[in-house]
């Protein structure tokens, strides 16, 4: 742990006061009307005017707090920071298409990471005001309650959460996938933010989640509120969590889900 590094409950409450005003500047823009302003890895990977000014908003805001931390964010990338030993990962509008559409599932992700561990984190979900919280080994929160994960053991009623990536060979194969996976499962929700995933597993709303593709600020303060919550967040074969794939489940699913997700071969294909 660096010396100079704040306890997770310092961090953490950063987060949350960053990660709210953050929400109510997105939720302001996309009041007064979105569009897109630019594309990324495919015609469909959009970026609003409000992701951008969001997340400029929240690298402001942590640069004047703790101005030697280094940042890794999803529309300015990586900043070095002063060595202080903290890392802020930061995803503006988690769930961007939705918030183009406005659809009300859409979050202000925000995460410290302390010499390369998670240790704080808030989603925000922002139209509903939902906010899950978590800390390493403190427990997840949602609005003052302590979550627990699904406690399901058998696969067949397991409720899965999932997403699909931006290039459309990538969907194919989760396609394949997901089509291989859905007559052993209760049921698929495909609700288009990973952090709001995580946070719903975390409190049971679904039972496990698991996509390919996520990014670094799509996971990280999602995937401790899940770890907190009593998930098992991992990569297949004992890869960690990662872009390969992240399947978040209970202990007593895991195995299940784990096995059928690597016969399908859900971190292969493009
Ligand atoms: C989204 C993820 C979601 C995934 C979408 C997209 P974004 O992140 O949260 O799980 O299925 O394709 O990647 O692009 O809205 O920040």
């Amino acid at each position: 742990m660096s010396r100079s590094a704040p306890a997770p409950t310092e961090l953490l409450e950063i987060a949350v006061d960053v990660a709210r005003e953050a929400a109510d500047t997105a939720y302001r823009m996309r009041a007064e009307g979105v569009s897109v302003a630019a594309t990324k890895s495919t015609v469909t990977d959009v970026v609003t005017a409000a992701d951008r000014a969001v997340e400029r908003q929240v690298l402001d805001a942590l640069a004047k707090l703790r101005p030697d931390d280094a940042v890794l964010g999803e529309e300015y990338g990586a900043g070095e920071g002063a060595g202080s030993g903290v890392r802020w990962i930061v995803d503006p509008i988690d769930g961007t298409v939705n918030y183009l559409y406005g659809i009300p599932y859409c979050a202000v992700s925000l995460a410290a990471e302390v010499d390369g561990e998670v240790v704080a984190g808030v989603v925000r979900n922002l139209y509903t005001g939902e906010e899950w919280t978590a800390t390493a080994g403190g427990g997840a929160w949602r609005d003052g309650r302590r979550l627990r994960c699904s406690t399901e053991t058998d696969l067949g009623q397991t409720l899965v959460a999932t997403g699909f990536g931006y290039d459309s060979a990538r969907r194919a194969h989760q396609a394949r996938v997901v089509a291989g996976l859905i007559p052993h499962v209760r049921d698929i929700r495909r609700q288009g933010a990973a952090s709001l995933d995580l946070c719903l597993a975390a409190e049971g709303r679904v039972d496990a989640y698991y996509e390919k593709g996520l990014a670094a600020w799509d996971l990280a303060a999602g995937g401790l509120v899940a770890a907190e919550a009593g998930l098992r967040v991992t990569g297949l074969g004992g890869r960690p969590a990662g872009p390969d794939l992240v399947i978040a489940a209970p202990p007593a699913l895991f195995a299940l889900l784990h096995d059928r997700l690597v016969a399908l071969d859900a971190s292969g294909g493009p």
